[in-house]
């Protein structure tokens, strides 16, 4: 798969939030389904030979701070998976807490033997982030300066979830005029329903879907 896709040097692969508290394998806290050990290992597999190829490596971080906004123990008298008006027009779902900077359930999975960059997402106490590139305030997390720096045109995208982080992070990113491919084979959702929903919405917004 690996091989045909790849030709250029400006190409670089965005291993998204492929953390212990988002897999099976881990019994992690908001454990998306089929990420198992299999799983995690088709992706360290596939990131190591993209990188062996020459492309460059970025992973993101779902990176909160205990008191973040997206956990339902933080906003007393929700229910967790209940989605809130935080403010007008700006919703929220309430999460297991989660992905807590430094702890266990934050570690990346996935190691490469090469350099990678790695941007951490919602740290900001007060606003979640499931893109990698602009948090729900509005602020850049930086990631697009890496990729300019870097001179990356086009990126391959895969990781968790692909209904949240994977499906924010690909279409900010064709927004921001990257040409953008998605292996979903390397992806996972949290619910089949939003999850073919948000294939459907990156595809009509110009994500290539490469299914293997
Ligand atoms: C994610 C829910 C909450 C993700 C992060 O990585 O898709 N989903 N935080
Ligand atoms: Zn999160």
């Amino acid at each position: 798969m690996a091989d045909e896709i790849i030709s250029t040097e400006n190409t670089g692969v965005i291993v998204v939030d492929v953390q212990a508290d988002f897999t099976e394998l881990k019994s992690g806290a908001l454990a998306v389904p089929g990420t198992d050990a299999d799983y995690i290992d088709e992706v360290q597999k596939t990131t190591r030979q993209f990188q062996s190829q020459g492309l460059r490596i970025y992973f993101t971080l779902d990176w909160h701070p205990e008191d973040h906004i997206s956990f339902y123990t933080n906003n007393p008298g929700t229910e967790l998976f209940q989605e809130i008006e935080l403010e007008k027009g700006r919703t929220q779902v309430m999460w297991p807490p989660h992905c807590v900077q430094n702890t266990p359930g934050a570690e990346l999975l996935i190691g490469v033997k090469g350099p990678a960059e790695t941007v951490q997402t919602g740290a900001n106490p007060k606003f979640d982030s499931y893109s990698g590139f602009i948090d729900d305030g509005g602020t850049h997390t930086g990631l697009d300066r890496l990729l300019k720096r870097d001179g990356i045109k086009k990126l391959i995208i895969y990781g968790l979830a692909t209904d949240y982080c994977v499906k924010h992070t690909a279409l900010d990113a064709a927004e921001l005029g990257y040409q953008v491919e998605l292996l979903v084979g390397l992806c996972r959702g949290i619910t089949p329903e939003t999850t073919d929903a948000a294939i459907e919405e990156m595809k009509k917004k110009g994500v290539t879907i490469i299914r293997d």
